[in-house]
C-alpha cells in the first residue's frame, strides 16, 4: 500500500452542526464498516469483526466495558470498538523502507493522525547515537543491546518500566516481574493519568480500588448518575445496559458540562426500531454542571439527604448499615451541617431546584448506582470527589447489595488486569511476599515512581533507561515539549509498539522500536495456539485469542518480548522460569494462581465461557480490607474552581474519531464537528464578552502559579467554535492541548495530571 497517499488533513474552515441529540443508530454501522473496509479490505473486515468479543474469539482493544454475561455469542455492534479494531488489524504496514525513506526530523513534522495511518510496524528498529533514520535490527541483537545498558545502571531505579492498557494479563505479569527481578519498583502506567484518582479514593474508603457492580446490577438500578463521563463515545456498549436499566424503570440522571449525545438519546443498531426510530431516551435529567463542581454537587446533596433524615429520621440513612460497617460519619455529617446552599449553587452553575429535585431522586432511590470517569478523576480535588460520592452510597448502604454501587468505567481494554498483575509502582507488600516465595527473588520494597514522577526523574538526569510496554508516553503525558525534552535524556528509550507515534521521535541517546503482536493477531509459540487473558471494568476475567496472520514474521508478542529480555539480562540461571513460561501462556497463568489472590484454578475457570469474576470483599459480604477494617466516609474541605476574571476553564477530552493519541479522523460527529481537531469549543456568550468572534484563530495561552511566579504555556492556532458549555468553561482536544498542562499541575493524593480544568486566556493570532 502506497502510505505517501495519505496525505496530511488540509486545514479547512470547521464545518459545524448543531451537537446530536442522539447517538449511534445507522450512521454508526455504516462509518464504522467504511473504516473497516478501507484499513483491512473486505475479507479481514469479515472474519474480524465475526470474532469480536466472542468466545472464542479476541478481546475488544476499545474500551475495558464488559460483556453481559451469557451473551458473548452475539458480539455487539460498537463503532468505535470496530475503529480500534481496524486500526490494530489494518493491512497497511511500515518496514526498513519506510524509515530509510522518511528521517526522525521529517517525521516530527507529521501529525498523530498521519502516524497513525501509516499502518503496523513489521520491524525491529534501532536509531543509533546520533542517527537520523531509524534502522533495522535483528531481534537478538536488540535485546543485548537493551541487556547492556540495563546492566551498566549505577542502581536499577534508574530505570523506568512504562505500560498502557491493552497489555494482557500474562504480559503485565512478566513485565513486572522482570522490573522487580531487576530490583525497581519504578511501573508507570496510564492509570496513572486516568482512573489513580478513583483507585486512591476507593482503597482507602472501602478497601479496593474497584467498582462494586456488575451488569446485572446495572440493569438492576432504580437510579444511575452518569458524572463525567462520554459513553457514546468511549463506552458505547454501556447504552445498551443503560437502556436495559431503562426499560425496567431506572432513572438516569447526567451530570457533564456538555450535553453528550450518548447521554441523551440512543438508538440502538441491533434493534430495527434503534435504526430507523427516534431511540430511547437515556437521560431523565441533565445536569449541566461546572468544570470542577461535582464536589459541591456531592456535598450539597448529601446536605439535602442530612436535612430529609432529620425531619424523617430512619427513613434516608442505612442505620443498621452505618452502625455495622462504617467510621467517619459524626464527623462528615458535622462538615454537611455547615453546607451553604448559595455556595453550591455558584460553584456548580445549577439551579437549587435542581439540586433538590436530585436529591428527591437519590431519596426516592432503593438502588444507587454512580458511574464516573475523567471528568471527576482529572481534577486537582478528583480524589475528594470521588470520597464525597463514596460517601453518600454508604450513608444509604448503598453498596454490597444487588443494582447498587461505585462504578467507576476504566478506559483501556485492560487498564484494571494490569493492576491486578501488579503493574503499580506501590504494590502492597503481601503481593510482593508472595511473588518473592514463588519465584525465589526478592522484591525491592521502596515504592516507586509513577508516570508524573517518571518525567520528572527524567528532567532531572536520574533515569537513564525507559521501556514503555505500548503506549505513546510524550503524547499522552502532560507538558508535552518538557517531557519530550525529558526523555532526551535518557541513554536508552525502548518502545514496544504496534504503530508509530510521537514517543518514537523522541528518543533517548539511543532507541529501539520493537514491533508486537496485538489483540486481533494469531500467537503460535512452540508450534502450539496461546491466549491471553484480559479483566474488564467489572472485575470480569476471560480468555482472548487472536486469529489474524500477523502482518510481518518479525513481530513477537509482548510475552516473548519481555522473556528474551529477561534472559539477556538476568542470565540462563536466573531462578524465574523465563524459557517455559514464554513457550506456554498455560504455565505463566499457573504461577499467576499461586501469587495473585483471587486466582486460584485460573487455567481451569478463564475457561469458563464466560470467564469468572475476581473476589470483591464489599460488594461479596460487605466487608471493607481498609486499614480501620470498616469503610471510612472522609471528610475533606469543599473545593470548587473560581474563573479568573478574563479567562476560562478549560478541559481536554476525546473526540468520536480517536483513540486516545491515536487520531483515526477530524470529525467528533455527535458534537457536530467536522474536519478540525483544532478547536476550542466556548459558550457563545464568553465568547463575545472575550472580545472575540466565532471561526477566529487564536492561541491557547495557560496560566498556572508556579514556585518562581506563574508560568505560562502556549499552543497556536485554535478556531473558536460556539458550543453549549457553561459561562466560563471550554473545551479542546487531547492530546493537541496537552503542552498546556504543567508537569506540577497535579490531582492531591493521586498525582494525577490534572487534564479537565486548565485555566487559560486566548489571544489573537
Ligand atoms: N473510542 C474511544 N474509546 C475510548 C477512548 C478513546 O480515546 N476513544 N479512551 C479510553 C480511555 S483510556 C478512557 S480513560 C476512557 C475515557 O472516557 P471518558 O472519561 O468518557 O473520556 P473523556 O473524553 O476524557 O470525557 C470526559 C467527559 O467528562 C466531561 N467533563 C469534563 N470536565 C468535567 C467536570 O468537571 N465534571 C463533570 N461532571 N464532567 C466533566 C466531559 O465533558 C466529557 O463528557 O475511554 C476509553 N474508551
Ligand atoms: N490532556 C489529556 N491527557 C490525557 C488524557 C486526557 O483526557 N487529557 N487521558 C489520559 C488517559 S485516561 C490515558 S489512559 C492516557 C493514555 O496513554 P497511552 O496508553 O500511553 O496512549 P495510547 O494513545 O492509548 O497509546 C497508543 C499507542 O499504543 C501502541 N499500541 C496499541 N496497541 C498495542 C498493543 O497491543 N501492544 C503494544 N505494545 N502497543 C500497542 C501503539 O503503538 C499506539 O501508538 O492518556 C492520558 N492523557
Ligand atoms: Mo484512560
Amino acid at each position: 500500500m502506497d502510505t505517501e497517499s495519505i496525505p496530511e488533513p488540509a486545514r479547512r474552515e470547521v464545518d459545524q452542526h448543531p451537537p446530536k441529540q442522539w447517538a449511534v443508530g445507522v450512521t454508526a454501522v455504516a462509518v464504522a464498516l467504511g473504516r473497516s473496509v478501507k484499513q483491512m479490505g473486505a475479507l479481514r473486515t469479515a472474519q474480524t469483526l465475526v470474532a469480536l468479543n466472542q468466545q472464542e474469539g479476541f478481546d475488544c482493544p476499545g474500551c475495558a466495558w464488559p460483556e453481559t454475561p451469557g451473551h458473548r455469542k452475539h458480539a455487539e455492534f460498537c463503532e468505535n470498538g470496530a475503529k480500534a479494531v481496524a486500526e490494530e488489524a489494518t493491512k497497511r504496514t511500515i518496514g526498513p523502507d519506510f524509515f530509510a525513506a522518511h528521517s526522525v526530523s521529517d517525521l516530527r513534522a507529521r501529525s498523530e493522525y498521519w502516524m497513525s495511518q501509516q499502518g503496523r510496524i513489521t520491524h525491529p528498529m534501532v536509531l543509533a547515537a546520533g542517527d537520523d533514520h531509524y534502522r533495522p535490527i535483528e531481534w537478538d541483537q536488540a535485546f543485548a543491546l537493551i541487556a547492556e545498558e540495563l546492566k551498566a545502571l549505577e542502581s536499577p531505579d534508574q530505570a523506568a518500566f512504562y505500560t498502557s492498557g491493552r497489555t494482557s494479563n500474562e504480559a503485565a505479569f512478566l513485565y513486572q516481574l522482570f522490573a522487580r527481578s531487576l530490583g525497581t519498583n519504578n511501573l508507570p502506567d496510564c492509570s496513572n493519568m486516568c482512573h489513580e484518582s478513583s483507585g486512591s479514593a476507593l482503597i482507602e474508603a472501602i478497601g479496593i480500588g474497584k467498582g462494586s457492580v456488575s451488569v446485572p446490577d446495572i440493569e438492576a438500578a432504580d437510579l444511575i448518575i452518569i458524572a463525567g463521563q462520554n459513553p457514546g463515545t468511549n463506552h458505547p456498549r454501556m447504552l445498551s445496559v443503560l437502556e436495559k436499566a431503562k426499560e425496567h424503570g431506572a432513572t438516569i440522571i447526567a451530570v457533564n458540562p456538555l450535553p453528550e449525545a450518548g447521554l441523551l438519546r440512543f438508538k440502538d443498531p441491533q434493534k430495527v426500531s434503534g435504526v430507523i426510530g427516534k431511540g430511547t431516551a437515556l437521560a431523565d435529567e441533565f445536569l449541566q454542571i461546572r468544570i470542577g463542581g461535582d464536589m459541591a454537587l456531592f456535598r450539597g446533596l448529601g446536605k439535602l439527604l442530612l436535612d430529609a433524615e432529620k425531619k424523617a429520621p430512619g427513613t434516608v440513612f442505612d442505620h443498621a448499615f452505618i452502625n455495622e460497617h462504617c467510621l467517619g460519619v459524626d464527623d462528615y455529617l458535622a462538615e454537611l451541617e455547615k453546607v451553604d446552599l448559595d455556595e453550591i449553587v455558584t460553584a456548580t452553575g445549577l439551579s437549587e431546584h435542581t439540586i433538590r429535585a436530585t436529591a428527591d431522586r437519590m431519596i426516592a432511590s432503593h438502588r444507587t448506582i454512580i458511574c464516573w470517569a475523567m471528568g471527576l478523576t482529572q481534577q486537582a480535588h478528583g480524589v475528594a470527589t470521588i470520597e464525597e460520592l463514596t460517601n453518600l452510597l454508604l450513608l444509604r448502604g448503598m453498596i454490597g447489595k444487588p443494582g447498587a454501587g461505585v462504578c467507576p468505567v476504566r478506559g483501556h481494554s485492560n487498564v484494571q488486569g494490569d493492576r491486578t498483575m501488579g503493574v503499580w509502582e506501590k504494590m502492597p507488600d503481601a503481593f510482593l511476599d508472595a511473588l518473592d516465595r514463588e519465584f525465589t527473588i526478592t522484591s525491592p520494597r521502596k515504592h516507586g515512581l509513577d508516570t508524573v514522577d517518571t518525567i520528572r526523574a527524567m528532567a532531572a538526569g536520574d533515569i537513564k533507561v525507559f521501556m514503555a510496554m505500548g503506549g505513546n508516553f510524550v503524547s499522552a503525558t502532560p507538558d508535552t515539549h518538557a517531557t519530550a525534552a525529558a526523555m532526551g535524556n535518557c541513554r536508552l528509550t525502548v518502545q514496544v509498539s504496534t504503530k508509530l507515534n510521537a514517543s518514537h521521535l523522541r528518543p533517548g541517546t539511543t532507541a529501539l522500536i520493537l514491533p508486537t503482536l496485538g489483540r486481533t493477531d494469531k500467537d503460535v509459540r512452540d508450534g502450539r495456539k496461546q491466549a491471553v487473558t484480559v479483566e474488564d471494568s467489572m472485575s470480569v476475567v476471560h480468555l482472548s485469542r487472536g486469529s489474524l496472520p500477523p502482518s510481518s514474521a518479525q513481530l513477537r508478542s509482548e510475552v516473548s518480548i519481555i522473556c528474551d529480555l529477561a534472559q539477556a539480562t538476568l542470565g540462563a540461571d536466573h531462578p524465574v522460569p523465563w524459557g517455559p513460561m514464554s513457550d506456554d501462556y498455560d504455565t505463566i497463568r499457573d504461577h499467576i494462581s499461586r501469587v495473585v489472590p483471587g486466582f486460584a484454578g485460573f487455567n481451569d475457570k478463564v475457561r469458563h465461557p464466560d470467564g469468572f469474576v475476581l473476589p470483591h470483599p464489599p460488594r461479596d459480604t460487605r466487608s471493607f480490607p481498609t486499614r480501620t477494617g470498616k469503610a471510612n466516609l472522609a471528610t475533606n474541605p469543599l473545593q470548587w474552581l473560581r474563573v479568573p476574571e478574563g479567562r476560562l476553564i478549560l478541559q481536554t477530552m476525546r473526540s468520536h474519531d480517536q483513540y486516545n493519541t491515536t487520531i483515526y479522523g477530524h470529525d467528533d460527529r455527535y458534537r457536530g464537528i467536522k474536519g478540525d481537531r483544532r478547536v476550542v469549543l466556548m459558550n457563545p456568550a464568553d465568547i463575545t464578552d472575550l472580545g472575540f468572534t466565532e471561526g477566529q484563530s487564536v492561541d491557547l495561552v495557560s496560566e498556572f502559579a508556579g514556585t518562581g511566579g506563574i508560568e505560562e504555556r502556549r499552543v497556536e492556532g485554535f478556531r473558536i467554535v460556539g458550543y453549549p458549555t457553561p459561562r466560563g468553561n471550554a473545551a479542546a482536544y487531547y492530546p493537541e492541548t496537552n503542552p498546556l498542562v504543567p508537569l506540577e499541575h497535579v490531582a492531591a493524593k493521586s498525582n494525577t495530571p490534572v487534564s479537565k480544568a486548565i485555566t487559560i486566556r486566548l489571544e489573537r493570532c
